[in-house]
């Protein structure tokens, strides 16, 4: 085998072996990795924006948008068009390249997914990216949204298949591969990844980049998020992962996925720049900017270019960032 063969036939064990390398060995590899299939210090900014925001009948115990946890968070059913259109403009102005859409649903009604499809087309307008993430998606759904010219549609494993009954009991791994199947046939760009700091063993942490990587092409976008805390759920008070750990999983990720963009997505505020710096060296591609993630706080978009500027990173476009 060649040594720079895309492979999806990983184990466990050998990601574990990954893991336990020496941090620069580990890094020297990443970077080695990053810089044969991406432009270096490029980095792709996306914007999010909750189209509709709490009340979901999910459990996920991570989220402030689950009807079961009281996190005091103000809800909001679907946006107006012209709200998301000029949230969206206002990303681009900034500097962002592709524009994120969440909903707290567990999965859309087909007159849900329609009106999302309508948003699709408009933000496209504008000449940014799309991306969508709305939950569980049938294959008629995942078809309109390419129709109507959606770029990426983002769902995540979220954490291994042996962890996951600790974090999500109102639907099972196998629903999540069963969308993410059908966002493939579509022809729709895969956005998949999970959360880190969750409680869980580095073996788990193994267990979601195995499954991600094994899956039957990589997805073009990998975002690792760092559990952000928030009071009223079940994980917030559980001890915070290493930042030294996520930047493994970073570097992990970007070696077993030689062409995917790895996302560094929730969780920089906790961060410090020099953690942040050391996930780039580790081949984070993608950062969210903006003030607010979907409901939680996310570092100014100024201060992340200021960021940038000191570390030598240009703002790159998505589509273009594969060399
Ligand atoms: N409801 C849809 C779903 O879960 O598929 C879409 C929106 S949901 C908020 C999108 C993703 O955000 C989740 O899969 C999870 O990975 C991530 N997420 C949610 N809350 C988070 C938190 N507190 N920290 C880090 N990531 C989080
Ligand atoms: C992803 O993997 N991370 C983003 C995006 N996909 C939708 C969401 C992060 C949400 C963080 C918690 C919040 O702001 O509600
Ligand atoms: Fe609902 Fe998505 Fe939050 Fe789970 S992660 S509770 S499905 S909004």
């Amino acid at each position: 085998m060649n040594d720079h063969a895309i492979r999806h036939d990983w184990t466990t064990s050998e990601i574990l072996a990954l893991f336990e390398r020496p941090l620069n060995d580990l890094l020297f590899e990443a970077q080695s990795v990053h810089r044969r299939h991406h432009r270096a210090n490029e980095v792709q900014v996306s914007t999010l924006l909750s189209i509709k925001t709490g009340g979901c009948p999910e459990d996920c115990k991570y989220c402030p948008q689950s009807v079961h946890y009281d996190t005091g968070l103000d809800a909001h059913a679907l946006l107006p068009l012209d709200d998301v259109v000029s949230a969206a403009e206002k990303a681009r102005d900034a500097g962002a390249t592709r524009f994120c859409m969440g909903a707290a649903w567990r999965s859309p009604t087909n007159s849900q997914a329609r009106k999302v499809g309508e948003m699709v087309a408009a933000v496209k307008a504008t000449g940014m990216e799309t991306c969508v993430t709305l939950g569980m998606l049938t294959a008629e759904q995942a078809a309109e949204l390419a129709d109507a010219g959606l770029d990426y549609y983002n769902h995540n494993l979220d954490t291994s298949p042996d962890y996951y009954a600790e974090i999500i009991t109102s639907r099972v791994y196998q629903d999540r591969l069963d969308t993410l199947a059908n966002v493939r046939a579509a022809g729709i760009n895969v956005c998949c990844g999970g959360i880190v700091g969750m409680g869980e063993t580095r073996r788990d942490r193994a267990g979601l980049l195995r499954e991600l990587a094994n899956l039957a092409e990589h997805p073009e976008s990998v975002p690792i998020n760092n559990l952000v805390q928030v009071e009223g759920t079940p994980v917030h008070g559980i001890a915070p992962l290493d930042p030294l750990e996520l930047v493994r999983c970073i570097a992990v990720a970007r070696i077993l996925m030689p062409k995917s963009v790895v996302r560094l997505s929730a969780g920089r505020t906790d961060l410090s720049p020099e953690a942040q710096a050391l996930c780039f060296m580790a081949g984070a591609g993608s950062i969210f900017c903006g003030d607010q993630l979907l409901t939680t706080p996310n570092p100014a978009f100024d201060e992340d270019m200021a960021m940038f500027g000191d570390l030598g990173i240009k703002a790159s476009a998505g589509k273009t960032a594969a060399a």
